[in-house]
């Protein structure tokens, strides 16, 4: 099976650490933002990543993704079947996908990938209202509802872990990361969930790929999340 991406992409990376934790192979292809092939094309008609393709059938979409193979390998099972574990899964999927990727995403294709890999004009402004305004509070929610567990739902890794991990892991690549001292069950859950072999690899080489292109652009005046808009 082959998933077309980049693990910098946290909804690639949300595949692949689905994948892992249930022990399949996924093969990762490079493709998105004007690279890939007929087959990325043909899975993503709109060219988003990740695409997907298992023998003939193709698509694309995260979550269709992980529909397929929650369908296909059920065990271990990463959505619970019982209804309010399920939809709680669900919630945190879709915090993840929606509210926490408008907030990271702002950040890092305004440190990274348009000053970086794009090579073109950035707007820090947004990256910094990002970070100030709209990651504290998601970051405020998620740590009073974190278990002591360690984990979001079922008290084991579900897709709700993997979901809500995946873009705090692309925002730590450039250095974005929840404030110890306000939040400090979300800090040592997301540093658990990404020691796990689902993430701890591709992170690696994540790190590494973002240090050779010359790392983030430094913020010129953000707070660290979580410090009440303070400079740090
Ligand atoms: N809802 C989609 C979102 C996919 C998406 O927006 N991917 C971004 C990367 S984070 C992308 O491919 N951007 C490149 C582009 O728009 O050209 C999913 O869950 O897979």
């Amino acid at each position: 099976m082959i998933v077309f991406g980049s693990t910098l992409s946290p909804y690639v990376r949300k595949v692949m650490a689905f994948g892992a934790e249930k022990g399949l192979s996924l093969e990762l292809q490079p493709a998105g933002m004007g690279r890939g092939g007929p087959d990325f094309e043909a899975a993503s008609p709109f060219r988003k990543m990740p695409g997907f393709k298992d023998d003939d059938f193709l698509i694309s979409d995260s979550s269709a993704i992980i529909t397929y193979l929650e369908a296909k390998f059920p065990e271990p099972n990463l959505i619970p079947a019982e209804p309010r574990a399920r939809a709680r899964t669900i919630w945190y999927e879709e915090l993840a996908d929606t509210l926490m990727m408008a907030a990271g995403g702002a950040i890092f294709v305004n440190r990274f990938i348009r000053p970086r890999v794009l090579k073109v004009e950035a707007d820090p402004v947004a990256a910094e209202t990002a970070q100030r305004d709209l990651l504290p509070p998601i970051f405020d929610y998620l740590e009073g509802v974190i278990p002591v567990s360690g984990f979001l739902v079922e008290d084991r890794i579900t897709l709700a872990d993997i979901a809500i991990a995946s873009p705090m892991a692309t925002l730590g690549c450039i250095g974005v990361e929840s404030c110890p001292e306000r939040h400090p069950r979300l800090t040592a859950w997301a540093a658990t969930i990404l020691a796990r072999p689902s993430f701890a690899g591709a992170l690696q080489k994540d790190q590494e790929l973002i240090s050779a292109m010359g790392g983030p652009v430094p913020a010129q005046d953000a707070p660290r999340v979580g410090n009440g808009g303070k400079k740090s």
